[in-house]
């Protein structure tokens, strides 16, 4: 092997099932669940499975489902018939159109990745695990009575209701370049839970359209989740110092003030440079080293997927991460190993390609002054005095 160790007196689960990966969205849909496969193969042919308990997910029961989503949006995404292109199909529930479209096995693809979430969830609830991974998830635009952006199910709600069935206090951070909108809005109304989406924000012009800096919750009479969303909207470009700088200062400002007992960290890989649908210049370093930071915490840890969609580069980072949580990273050969399945597709053979490899001459000019980022941790910082533990 390549000398990878179980580490000891430290579980790290992983959950995956290859059933999920047979998934299709159709032809050119930026969503391919295949990557899966892809980042799958290169964490066994570096032996990490070995360091790690590995499980083969389940479906989530009808009943675990409706923990979070509703009963007639449930018996319709299970029913609901691939249209032919030329029927008039309702478009109920968001379901049907080109983000969410109704593919074959499509009730089974999501009840398989939130099945795993539960799983994961309830090994940390256990304390058998100390980090428990499903790369399968970090579905997080889903909403209680309809689907959005690629997601039908929000296995991240449905994690983080487990755990606080344990844990009094739940920090849901969110690296995908999209606003994490389903998950904050799912506990807006809660003080038990505090979510941080660091996120591109251009108004309407970038999916989901939310997620300003002035976005902190409903600061309703006597609304206990007040303050307790916290939005890092950022322009295109950012690159690895900058963005990790943010990640280390604002998850410890947010650690010191509301004391999680668990943590949920959403690894969406579309924050990473050269994604089709991103827009940040983050490196697969700079995406490893906020994974790094919150296993340093030593806080009962949770590592979901979500966006991704330069399959390569979300293989590299969701291996690399794994590499991280089993605590293998130090000493992991960066050369992807001759007898990776689809070796081919890396096009580098390295594990950290240069930014200048990944982008081929697209250069991204960074749009984030370190103005602004100060300016973004001022305003937390003072958002943040008004939480109370
Ligand atoms: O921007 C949007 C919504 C539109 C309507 C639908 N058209 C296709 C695009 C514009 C307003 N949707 C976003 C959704 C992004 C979801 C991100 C999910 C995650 O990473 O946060 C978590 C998993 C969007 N951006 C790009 C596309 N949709 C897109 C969809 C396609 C496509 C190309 C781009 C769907 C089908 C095909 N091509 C063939
Ligand atoms: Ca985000
Ligand atoms: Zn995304």
């Amino acid at each position: 092997t390549n000398g990878i160790i179980r580490p000891k007196g430290y579980n790290v689960s992983w959950h995956s099932n290859p059933d999920i990966e047979k998934h299709h969205f159709g032809h050119a849909h930026p969503m391919k669940p295949w990557r899966l496969t892809l980042a799958k193969g290169l964490i066994m042919s570096y032996g990490m499975h070995t360091a790690m308990d590995t499980y083969v997910s389940r479906q989530a029961t009808r009943e675990e489902l409706e923990d979070f989503h509703s009963a007639d949006y449930l018996e319709y995404l299970k029913t609901a018939k691939v249209a032919l292109p030329d029927d008039d199909y309702p478009k109920d529930f968001n379901l049907g159109g080109s983000d969410c479209p109704i593919f074959e096995g499509l009730f089974n693809y999501c009840s398989m990745y939130a099945g795993a979430s539960i799983d994961a969830a309830r090994k940390l609830c256990n304390n058998e695990s100390d980090i428990a991974i499903n790369w399968s998830g970090g579905l997080h635009h889903a909403k209680k009575a309809e689907a959005s952006g690629f997601c039908y199910v929000n296995d991240i709600v449905l994690a983080i209701l487990q755990l606080l069935r344990k844990h009094p206090r739940v920090l849901y951070i969110d690296i995908d370049v999209h606003h994490g909108d389903g998950v904050e809005e799912a506990f807006w109304s809660t003080d038990r839970v505090m979510t941080l989406s660091i996120h591109k924000y251009d108004g309407l012009n970038f999916f989901p359209g939310t997620g300003d800096l002035e976005r902190t919750g409903p600061d309703s009479e006597g609304n206990p989740g007040a303050h307790h969303a916290i939005n890092v909207p950022l322009n295109d470009g950012i690159d690895d110092d900058q963005y990790v700088w943010l990640f280390k200062t604002l998850v410890g400002l947010c650690v010191e003030r509301f004391q999680p007992t668990a943590i949920v960290l959403q690894c969406g890989a579309d924050s990473l440079a050269g994604d089709r649908l991103g827009r940040f210049n983050v490196q697969v370093q700079g995406h490893g080293a906020c994974v790094a930071y919150c296993k340093s915490l030593n806080i009962p840890l949770l590592l979901v997927g979500g966006g991704g969609y330069t399959p390569r580069n979300v293989a590299r980072a969701w291996a690399h991460e794994t590499s991280i949580a089993i605590g293998c990273d130090s000493t992991l050969d960066p050369i992807i190993p001759i007898h990776t399945p689809y070796r081919t597709h890396f096009r580098h053979e390295t594990i950290f390609p240069t930014l200048s490899e990944i982008l081929a001459g697209e250069n991204r000019p960074n749009k984030n002054s370190e103005k602004k980022v100060r300016e973004i941790v001022a305003s937390i910082t003072e958002q943040l005095r008004f939480v109370n533990r």
